[in-house]
């Protein structure tokens, strides 16, 4: 079989294209922590008032020390807000959405989830830096979006 040069050509291009994203994946994935979401757990929007946890979303520190905070993002605000955590620690943030689809992030770091009705989007961060973070709702969630704001204060040193 004979590929007309031209033709050759333009297939190693698009297969050296193809190697080429899968690194920029491979590598990102490895170097930025990107990860794909893992965490599949399903909720009862409707009812989320009621919800052990979801009803009134705090910062708790469970038995073996572990710090989670489970958050409620709602137009136009999260809850709770501000927030305080401690330095130095695995937190794990556990967010739901009581009406439409929201984002939220924390910035200047790379937790990123979406706030999706009826589903709990779980991560885990360490600060390791004191100091006040914003969280931005990152998914146009209505008019007031542009105002949708938190704030996380990390605290030095454990509670
Ligand atoms: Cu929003």
């Amino acid at each position: 079989m004979s590929v007309n040069a031209y033709e050759r050509v333009w297939m190693w291009g698009a297969g050296g294209l193809i190697v080429l994203f899968l690194a920029a994946i491979g590598i990102t994935a490895v170097t930025q922590a990107v990860q794909p979401p893992s965490h599949i757990e399903t909720i009862n929007p409707a009812t989320l008032a009621d919800h052990p946890e979801f009803g009134d979303p705090q910062v708790k520190t469970t038995a073996d020390g572990k710090v989670v905070v489970s958050m409620v993002a709602e137009m136009f605000q999260f809850r709770p807000d501000p927030i305080e955590v401690p330095v130095n620690t695995p937190i794990t943030f556990r967010i739901t959405s009581a009406d439409v689809v929201h984002g939220m992030m924390i910035v200047g770091t790379n937790a990123n989830a979406m706030a999706v009705p009826g589903y709990v989007s779980q991560f885990t961060i360490t600060f390791p830096k004191a100091g006040d973070y914003d969280i931005a709702c990152h998914e146009f969630c209505g008019l007031m979006h542009h105002a949708m704001v938190g704030k996380i204060t990390v605290k030095g040193g454990r509670p």
